[in-house]
């Protein structure tokens, strides 16, 4: 069946997809929150939602699952994540174009989305096999001091709407392999893919057999669904991705009772423009990081400093490639850029550029643009010129504004670079080895992600992603991310017949 047809609602569509990727249609027709399509602002559900007191029935359950998980071999976890995988592949066209749908992507990026998650789960397959501890030497004769990681409990997922199902399968992945059970509170923007990804996740624990039941809970609901998650004694984690606003609610919430947080909040990502930097390849770089994913990414390319000796050069031609970027429906056309996610995302850009201007901004773009879809809002990714970091420049706005500004001096836009309240990701474009480094140093970029010659955004899963102030300081996905998932303990094994006490101390008692 060629469910892409032109000619079908995009509603329909989307139930297409749900039926063969075998979600209940009740879980999406016969609730009360309804779910909007931001490519055509169609209505593509009616979700039903779990009140307080099932939320608070369902992280009961998984944490009953964690009891009898974390007793599973490690490798024998990481075979459920193996088949989640082989789901997620024989599904990618699917859960990718509901992407699409449902988040506004275009087509590219949506497959590369399920892309993420497949990526993911190898890494967490391999992973299961190497949740390696240290044997560390120890100062008493006949001991044996070494570190054993356990599974952790239930860990709680709440995730944005414009990653809609690879941020869940970053914290998933890694849960399951590390012998936890998840529940995941999705974004009320995109509840459709949620359904998917659990049904595909539901699918590979069919195969898998024996799992226990009730490993993976989904919360469809609003944001008091998401406070009974973060205030739940029985959720030592929560990973939450959103916005600063959102990170400063459920920060202090999780400390207030000593549960562990994964944050990854805003960002406000810069990219410096040095003179030697190949040009061609910059412009192809910041194109996609500023106007990709029509600047809804947490990465995207938000302000670029270009060096005075190559602005003549390089934003004329970033100008240009602005005002002819392909604006338009990314399940119908082979548009570079889709929909902004809803109306109040499209006036928080209008917003933001008015401020611009009146801090001296000159704006290319910027504008709705009319793709036959009076629901759908369209824009022209702008780029905004101002002769210094002002008013909105500091601010995130979830839309693609490109602020550029010349620089002079590199210690004095190291500064620049450095002066917001994010610290999410970054770049630099240049040839000079001593810039390249001194972006990379101590004193350099201040990000929890640094590239040379290439763009902020899409980032591979095998780093650790996240970033510092106040993007939260979490860390999720590859690298040695998997230990905020685990309880480290220390062992120290006497196997002599004596006691001693570390530190000299002596206590004879006789
Ligand atoms: C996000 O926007 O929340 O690096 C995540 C990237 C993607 C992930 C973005 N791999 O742009």
């Amino acid at each position: 069946m060629n469910i892409a047809a032109k000619n079908i609602s995009v509603a329909a569509e989307a139930a297409a997809i749900l039926e063969k990727l075998g979600v209940d249609k009740a879980l999406y027709t016969q609730g009360d929150m309804p779910s909007y399509s931001p490519v055509t602002g169609e209505k593509i559900g009616n979700l039903k939602t779990v009140s307080a007191a099932e939320a608070a029935e369902r992280i009961e359950k998984a944490d009953a699952a964690y009891r009898a998980w974390r007793l599973v071999p490690a490798p024998k976890r990481g075979e459920l994540v193996r088949l989640l995988g082989e789901e997620l592949r024989a599904a990618k066209d699917d859960l990718g174009r509901l992407v699409s749908i449902e988040a506004g992507k275009i087509r590219s990026e949506g497959l590369g989305e399920v892309q993420e998650m497949i990526d993911i789960c190898d890494f967490a397959v391999g992973l299961s096999r190497q949740l390696y501890g240290l044997t560390i030497a120890t100062e008493r004769p006949g001991h044996r001091m070494m570190e054993t990681w356990h599974p952790l409990g239930v860990v709680g997922i709440i995730s944005a709407f414009n990653f809609p199902v690879a941020v869940w399968s970053w914290n998933a992945a890694l849960a399951l392999i590390c012998g936890d059970s998840i529940v995941w509170k999705p974004s009320e923007k995109t509840p459709l893919t949620a359904l998917a990804s659990q049904a595909i996740l539901d699918r590979a624990l069919a195969r898998f057999g024996d799992a226990p039941e009730g490993l993976s809970q989904l919360l469809i609901g609003d944001r008091a669904i998401g406070e009974v998650l973060v205030d739940h004694p029985k959720v030592p984690l929560v990973s939450a991705t959103g916005s600063t606003r959102m990170g400063r609610d459920v920060g202090p919430r999780l400390a207030k009772r000593f549960a562990r947080a994964i944050l990854e909040l805003g960002g406000n990502n810069a990219g410096i423009v040095c003179p030697s930097a190949d040009l061609d390849m910059a412009l192809r770089a910041i194109a996609f990081g500023a106007m990709g994913t029509a600047g809804q990414r947490c990465t995207t390319l938000r302000r670029l400093f270009v060096h005075k000796s190559v602005y003549d050069q390089l934003v004329p031609r970033l100008k240009k490639a602005y005002q002819s970027v392909s604006v338009g429906d990314p399940l119908q056309s082979s548009a570079l850029v889709g929909p902004l996610i809803d109306k109040a995302a499209f006036d928080g850009m209008q917003k933001a550029i008015a401020e611009a201007k009146s801090h001296g901004g000159s704006v290319t773009g910027g504008e709705r643009v009319d793709v036959g879809h009076a629901d759908g809002f369209y824009v022209k990714p702008a780029l905004v010129e101002m002769s210094k970091q002002a008013g909105p420049v500091f601010e995130e706005t979830f839309a693609p504004i490109l602020y550029v500004m010349p620089y002079d001096d590199f210690d004095a836009v190291l500064e620049d670079h450095n002066a917001v309240a994010a610290g999410l990701s970054s770049s630099i474009f240049t040839r000079d080895m001593q810039e390249s480094e001194r972006f990379l140093a101590a004193d350099g970029s201040d990000c929890g992600i640094a590239n040379v010659n290439i763009g902020t955004s899409g980032a591979e899963i095998g780093g650790a992603f996240g970033g510092e102030k106040e993007t939260g300081g979490g860390r999720e996905s590859g690298s040695d991310a998997w230990r905020a998932y685990m309880r480290r303990a220390t062992n120290t094994v006497n196997y002599s017949k004596a006691l001693p006490l570390a530190q000299g101390v002596s206590f004879d008692i006789e």
